[in-house]
């Protein structure tokens, strides 16, 4: 029997919650024929992920998903076999109450976190303190004992191919030819100091910035008072290129075809990983630096296994760039290393491949789910 899942998507800040929520739904869709109904609070914002959304329609199909518009005036018309609460959005009263008659599999997406904790929370059932009903914790995270990692099936050959191809259309790079850099990241980031060590850089850097609030810096860095997409700017070194907000598999092709990315928040990151090739994650700002507990417990599992030199540039760059405050001699630094990084990304994103990803483990929890 076809199953029904529900996803409900609350757009908090940014674009990581919508992000996952179309990763899996799209997924549930079409590698197994799940017939997904997503619900999002805040359509003009998921239009920037996905263009071809309309505004203006309550539901529509897209890609083999429904979405539906979820607004003040929600009206509940019928229950999915398979709930998602994405990331402790709170689903409607009406939805919950309705619950109740034929109870779901219901259950509670969470953040990515590769702290140890996640591995006890994981699969934690948590009864409705008034209704008989329960929701489930489900983790995604970085150890069997956790939810895993989103990954399309296919993810891992489909970026071996394109790189393949992008090799045969240029076989050889050198010191001379131009380190490709991607750069997405929160306003708030050291971007002069990191701009500014690129302009004075040995070798010529070129950096593809898709559109988002980090434009202001950038254009605040080259003395303009806005940049544009398809602006190219040059200083010493330097080539910042504009690009637009690409669709999800485009920003895939972005990461898979650059040396080094910048990336941040939860979805991007994951892309990076997957795209095995060195990255500067930059976890999305907390309260009380809850934050860099996280950028420790990845990097601190994230980086075992490299030398000492290495593990110890790459995490001090992360730390820096998590601060906000970058010292001139960090990139020189971070540069000697890539190398080094870029062998251990590729072991590190075949290793984690062997997990078996998020979607997966959440199909097969439902399956055994009693
Ligand atoms: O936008 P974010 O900062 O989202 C954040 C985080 O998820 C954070 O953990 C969460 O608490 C907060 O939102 C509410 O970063 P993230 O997670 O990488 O999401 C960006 C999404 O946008 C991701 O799916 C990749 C996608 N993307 C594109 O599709 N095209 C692009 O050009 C770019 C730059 C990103």
């Amino acid at each position: 029997m076809i199953q029904r899942w529900d996803i409900f998507c609350r757009i908090v800040d940014n674009f990581g919650d919508i992000g996952v929520c179309w990763r899996l739904a799209r997924q549930l869709s079409q590698e197994y024929g799940i017939h997904v109904r997503l619900w999002v609070d805040d359509i003009p914002v998921a239009q920037r992920l996905l263009p071809g959304l309309d505004a203006g329609l309550p539901q529509q199909q897209l890609e083999g998903v429904t979405i539906a518009c979820w607004d003040n005036d929600f009206i509940c018309d019928s229950v999915a076999e398979v709930v998602i609460e994405a990331f402790a959005c709170e689903l409607p009263a009406s939805y919950i109450q309705a619950m109740v008659a034929t109870p779901p599999v219901w259950i509670n997406l969470d953040y990515l976190s590769a702290e140890t904790w996640v591995e006890e929370y994981h699969q934690q059932p948590s009864p409705h303190p008034r209704l008989p009903l329960k929701k489930t914790f489900f983790f995604p995270g970085f150890t069997e004992r956790t939810g895993g990692l989103l990954r399309e099936h296919d993810l891992l050959t489909q970026r071996k191919q394109y790189q393949l191809s992008l090799q045969q259309l240029q076989p050889t790079t050198d010191h001379t030819s131009a380190l490709r850099v991607s750069l997405f990241a929160y306003p708030q980031a050291d971007i002069a100091t990191l701009l500014t060590g690129m302009a004075a850089s040995e070798r010529p850097v070129q950096c593809l910035i898709p559109e988002s609030s980090l434009l202001q810096p950038v254009s605040h860095f080259f003395g303009k008072s806005r940049l544009c997409v398809g602006d190219s700017l040059t200083q010493g070194a330097l080539t910042v290129e504009v690009l637009p907000f690409l669709s999800q598999p485009d920003y895939d092709r972005l990461l898979w075809s650059c040396d080094l990315n910048f990336v941040r928040g939860e979805d991007s990151w994951i892309r990076a990983i997957w795209a095995g090739k060195p990255f500067i994650w930059q976890p999305y700002l907390q309260e009380e630096d809850a934050h860099i507990i996280k950028l420790e417990a990845f990097l601190g599992r994230y980086l075992s296994g490299l030398d000492t030199e290495t593990a110890s540039t790459w995490s001090a760059f992360h730390h820096a760039w998590a601060h906000m405050q970058l010292a001139s001699g960090d990139w020189p630094q971070l540069l000697k290393i890539l190398p080094a990084a870029q062998a251990h990304t590729i072991c590190q994103a075949q290793s984690l491949a062997e997990q078996a990803d998020m979607t997966t483990q959440l199909v097969n929890f439902v399956r055994n789910f009693q």
